[in-house]
């Protein structure tokens, strides 16, 4: 398929579902070669059947999977240009009830996971000595302080941080780092979380109408991967119909 990402590779993790699958699916479309990854390996499996893409399951807080997962990347792809941290636990859990194994959990996956990525994706970026673009999934839950997800808006304020120090130290390398900040979007696990209760409060707060959806948060990762965000980089995108300024 042609498209403006012909000719690319794309990794995207937690691709099994919700705003992952809806951004494996475009950057396919736009003709990117589509590493779906996910720890539900069924799920990925069936995806990437879907969208002709190449399934390797792994868990990102596991650094031997990770490890892994690049080596199937090297073997199966042959290297990288577009990495899409999108893999995240998001709980509901009121403050009370956090207590140090839930912060841990919650920080291993949401921003350990996608720094263990990051650093293997960048460095076979560098080894291909081509362009490369990282994409990391945020919330807007870090300028609202949204309740009951306390450790998940530390941890999303931490990736936001990576994005903006490693844009610094990449951008040499032709690699640009850039992280978006989804609201409330109506994915496969917000439908059956307590999350979606709240889509009437949120959308009281939006300039506009309506529920965030997959395609929202997908369609501004195919332009930050595009030629056309080459001169962006370290920046964070608020998608969330203007719930939040920023
Ligand atoms: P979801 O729960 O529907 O899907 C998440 C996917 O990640 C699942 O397929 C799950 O199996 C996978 N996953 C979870 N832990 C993993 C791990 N350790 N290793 C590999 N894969 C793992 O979630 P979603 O709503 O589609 O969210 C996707 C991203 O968007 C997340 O980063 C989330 O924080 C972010 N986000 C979501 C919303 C929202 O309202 N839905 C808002 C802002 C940001
Ligand atoms: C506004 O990232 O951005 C609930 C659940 N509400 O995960 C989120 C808002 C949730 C969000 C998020």
């Amino acid at each position: 398929m042609t498209g403006r990402l012909s000719g690319r590779t794309a990794l995207v993790t937690g691709a099994a579902q919700g705003i992952g699958k809806a951004i494996a699916t475009r950057l396919a479309a736009d003709g990117a070669k589509v590493v779906v990854s996910d720890i539900n390996a069924e799920g990925g499996k069936e995806l990437a059947t879907a969208i002709g893409g190449v399934a390797i399951a792994a868990d990102i807080s596991d650094p031997v999977a990770v490890k892994s997962l690049f080596e199937g990347i090297a073997a199966k792809a042959g290297g990288i240009d577009i990495v899409v941290n999108n893999a995240s636990i998001v709980p509901f859990i009121p403050w009370d009830e956090v207590d140090l194994a839930h912060w841990q959990r919650i920080i291993d996956v949401n921003l350990t996971g996608t720094f263990l990525v990051t650093r293997a994706a960048t460095d076979m970026m560098r080894q291909q000595k081509k362009q490369g673009r990282v994409i990391s999934i945020s919330s807007n839950t870090f300028f609202a302080g949204t309740p009951n997800m306390a450790a998940y808006v530390a941890a999303k304020g931490g990736v936001i941080g990576l994005t903006r120090a490693l844009a610094t130290e990449l951008g040499k390398y032709g690699i640009t780092v850039n992280a978006l900040t989804p609201g409330l979007v109506e994915s496969d696990g917000v439908k059956v979380s307590p999350h979606n209760e709240a889509f009437g409060f949120v959308e009281m707060l939006q300039a506009m109408p309506g529920k965030g959806q997959p395609e929202h948060i997908a369609d501004v990762v195919a332009f930050l991967a595009s030629d056309d965000a080459r001169w962006i980089t370290g920046q964070t995108i608020n998608v969330d119909a203007g719930m939040v300024r920023h």
